[in-house]
């Protein structure tokens, strides 16, 4: 059996646990056909899996993952020809990987993790931040009729950075030692894509438009990573909220009335548009 690891990373609430909700559901309620089919769980419990996918069915929002439980589960996948490759999934809570931005450290354990085959890495399209300009904030400010002091200095922390900043800087990191192994395959998927496709880009135009330096260093190759962008809607679209109190989401009812649940889930990119998340899986594990 060749035994592949795939490493889910991305900074906090990019969509991590909610593709992993919905490629469990995907692949064990099997309502659709998929590049990659379910083979057996290898390790780990299957109960945390089974926790996410039925909150993802009921349409509520993942509760954000526990730093304490990076829950390590291995899912045997089939490929067309029966070959089995053992797909081993860690869901890392987002703080470990800005802690890698911010603190330059992350834990030993986490560290093994990273040390998998391919890479998915998870942005958020709807959350992303972009840098800005002192003298255009400041400009915009008084435009609005905003009290701008002079001389008020606000100090900077690492978590300022735009999105861009803090990946690169990560994927660097991952092409470092001790954490490098060679050139490796990066899926970037663009969480969220109900939220971005109404301007009408393609994945690849949206991260060169909003994040360029992101995309001119992928392309520059200079840390070899083989990559491919897709837009991905894990969910179809909102969710009701974690909060009890809140209002539920509207598309949220609508998502719950589909026929088959895996129908909300949306994948654009190099491929045609479909249903079936597997194939960056696939793609990674080529
Ligand atoms: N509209 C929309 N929202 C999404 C989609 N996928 C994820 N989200 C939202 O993005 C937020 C973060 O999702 P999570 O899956 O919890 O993100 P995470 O990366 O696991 O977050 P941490 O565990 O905190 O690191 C939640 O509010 C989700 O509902 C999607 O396909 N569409
Ligand atoms: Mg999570």
């Amino acid at each position: 059996m060749a035994d592949q690891s795939v490493v889910i990373i991305g900074l906090p609430s990019s969509g991590k646990t909610t593709f992993l909700a919905a490629l469990w559901h995907l692949v064990t309620a099997r309502d659709i056909p998929t590049a990659l089919r379910f083979g057996g769980l290898g390790a780990g419990e299957a109960s945390h899996l089974n926790a996410i996918a039925r909150r993802w069915r009921d349409a509520k929002v993942q509760d954000r993952t526990a730093v304490a439980g990076n829950r390590l589960v291995s899912i045997n996948l089939l490929d067309q020809t029966d070959n089995v490759v053992r797909a081993t999934f860690p869901d890392v809570p987002g703080e470990a990987y800005r802690r890698m931005w911010e603190d330059r450290d992350c834990d030993p354990e986490i560290a093994e993790i990273l040390q998998a085959g391919g890479v998915l890495l998870f942005i958020h399209s709807d959350t992303i931040r972009a840098p800005k300009w002192v003298v255009d904030e400041v400009e915009l400010s008084k435009e609005l009729g905003l009290d701008v002091p002079d001389n008020d200095n606000a100090p900077w922390h690492p978590r300022l950075a735009p999105t861009q900043v803090q990946l690169i800087d990560l994927l660097q990191m991952l092409r470092m030692p001790p954490l490098d192994t060679g050139p490796r395959r990066l899926a970037i998927l663009l969480s969220a894509w109900d939220k971005a496709r109404g301007e009408g880009l393609t994945p690849e135009m949206y991260l060169k438009s909003k994040l360029p330096m992101l995309s001119q260093y992928l392309e520059r190759g200079a840390d070899g990573w083989i990559f491919q962008t897709y837009g991905l809607s894990a969910q179809g679209g909102d969710y009701d909220p974690v909060e009890v109190s809140a209002r539920p989401a509207a598309q949220a009812e609508e998502l719950r009335a589909l026929d088959s649940a895996s129908m909300r889930i949306q994948l654009v990119g190099p491929i045609p548009e479909t249903h079936d998340l597997t194939e960056p899986l696939r793609w990674l594990m080529e």
